[in-house]
């Protein structure tokens, strides 16, 4: 059940500490504010500072110093010819993250990074998690198109020691999903410890792509950090979090990957609680190919590419004219994110074909909402159409199989709040920004969408096929848990 007194714990220290830490939080996101570097510590100077806010102090590590793990795969504990089905513990563990200091972490399954399971469409998978935590935890995947029970909603927890089975259909095109903690009010403090892995659904379509496979394509979680001198995770919901400096990339600092001279498929993803990726390679072309719902109809060439918090962003990029011994560095608007290190030659069979995957038509709307995500009047909590989030009230009733045009405010100009907009079970598309062409990148299915402060985004979706109450939310995720910046549908026959 709900939390009362954790709200209202919440709400009065808000409350004490006046309007700053949600500007703060806010603000923390925005381009005009703070210094993203994972190796000195920036004080922002003239900016307000707040109680409880501590400086990022993570031990000083030089940059490109540490390989960038890929993480393991998981291996099923039992294979019919129809399902695969695995066992994974919810468990806190002592990681490296930073060489010589142990950090104490909340995993899966006792990596930083949870091991990476691989799913393929039209074959299920049940996953039986064993949270072995001294409270609720849960597990969303983060674009799955899963039945209510399996969906991870907030209140749908599983108690300390306790176990839960998620099934997962895999009746989707193939897609980069993730899969994290999504427990109420718990979830901002769970993934940003640790609670966080990688879902690879491959589809049907892919074999004959010819995209890079096996070894070459590489998942890379890129994600804010916040450490104290021993290496130690700090986290506050109140935290400033412009001072999350340390750029994590697969669970290390600034971290290195070595190379072949040839083409990789990178799916990108935005791990971080807050805070966007605007990343490039220097120049050199980005082919992308995916989104959040999978393969785009074309491949898209970008030199920078921005992933808001929950997006994903495949890219092929190509190094076959890059000499051996040198190196290509992914650089965001803060600083050097990781390191790729051509240390081999390589060889491989042209580039992603003109053509990948033609999107399904898009159906005739016959409903249309407004959603309007904003900071609260009394500047406690976010609003989504001026509630915060109740778990016993559904905020919209949709007919299964219903196709609906949402247009999603951001109404926070005055503060400049970046917010997104993730919606559970559901794929959709984007039509348009305030009228104008959705951004490169978004021509595909999506299921996280930025919306800059002032402006609005047009999304389509068909709301099938399952059944029952799934949340819809911003995914800066103090913003949605802690401040409540979230709402719910429920599906109806
Ligand atoms: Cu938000």
């Amino acid at each position: 059940m709900l939390d009362r007194r954790k709200i209202l714990t919440i709400g009065g220290v808000a409350g004490a500490a006046s309007v700053m830490p949600l500007a703060r939080l806010a603000h923390g996101d925005s381009t005009e504010n703070g210094v993203r570097n994972a190796t000195s510590h920036h004080h922002h100077g003239g900016k307000v500072t707040t109680r409880s806010v501590a400086a990022n102090a993570a031990p000083p590590l030089d940059p490109f110093s540490v390989p960038m793990p890929v993480p393991q795969v998981l291996r099923p504990s039992y294979r019919t010819s129809k399902l695969d089905q695995y066992v994974l513990d919810i468990q806190p563990a002592n990681v490296e993250i930073f060489p010589g200091f142990k950090t104490a972490a909340l995993t899966y399954g006792g990596t930083f990074v949870g091991p990476t399971i691989l799913a393929t469409e039209g074959r299920a998978i049940q996953i039986k998690y064993r949270n072995r935590l001294k409270e609720d935890a849960n597990v969303h995947l983060h674009g799955g198109h899963n039945p209510a029970s399996s969906d991870g909603h907030p209140m749908d927890v599983i108690p300390a020691g306790g176990s839960k089975v998620y099934t997962y259909p895999n009746r989707q095109p193939g897609a980069t999903l993730w899969y994290h903690d999504h427990v109420h009010h718990l979830e901002a403090e769970h993934v940003f410890r640790g609670l966080h892995g990688f879902y690879l659904l491959k589809g049907y379509d892919e074999a004959r792509l010819n995209l890079p496979s096996g070894e070459y394509d590489v998942p890379i979680m890129l994600r804010y950090g916040k450490f104290d001198e021993d290496g130690q995770i700090l986290f506050s919901p109140y935290d400033d979090v412009s001072t999350r400096t340390t750029f994590l990339v697969n669970g290390r600092p600034q971290p290195y990957f070595k190379v072949a001279a040839r083409r990789y498929r990178f799916r990108l993803l935005n791990a971080s609680n807050h805070g966007d990726f605007k990343v490039n390679l220097g120049g050199r072309e980005m082919v992308q190919i995916a989104s959040d719902g999978g393969l785009l109809p074309a491949p898209v060439s970008r030199k920078e590419v921005l992933i808001t918090p929950g997006e994903r962003a495949e890219v092929v990029v190509d190094f076959s004219d890059v000499p051996v011994g040198s190196s290509v560095v992914l650089e965001s608007e803060w600083g050097p994110v990781m390191r790729f290190d051509v240390d081999r030659r390589g060889f491989d069979t042209g580039g992603p074909p003109a053509v990948l995957r033609p999107n399904p038509t898009l159906p005739k709307p016959t409903v249309e909402r407004e959603i309007r995500m904003q900071l609260s009047d009394d500047q406690q909590v976010f609003w989504i159409n001026g509630k915060p989030f109740d778990p016993d009230r559904v905020d919209v009733r949709i007919k299964r199989g219903t196709t609906e045009v949402w247009r999603i405010y951001n109404d926070d100009s005055d503060w400049g709040i970046d917010h997104n907009f993730h919606l559970h079970m559901v794929r959709f598309r984007v039509l348009d920004r305030d009228g104008a062409p959705p951004w490169p990148g978004e021509s595909g299915l999506k299921d996280t969408v930025s919306v800059p402060p002032g402006t609005s985004v047009r999304v389509q979706a068909t709301f099938g096929e399952h059944l029952g109450r799934f949340v819809y939310h911003c995914h800066m995720m103090e913003h949605s848990g802690p401040f409540q910046m979230m709402a719910q549908m429920e599906i109806v026959q």
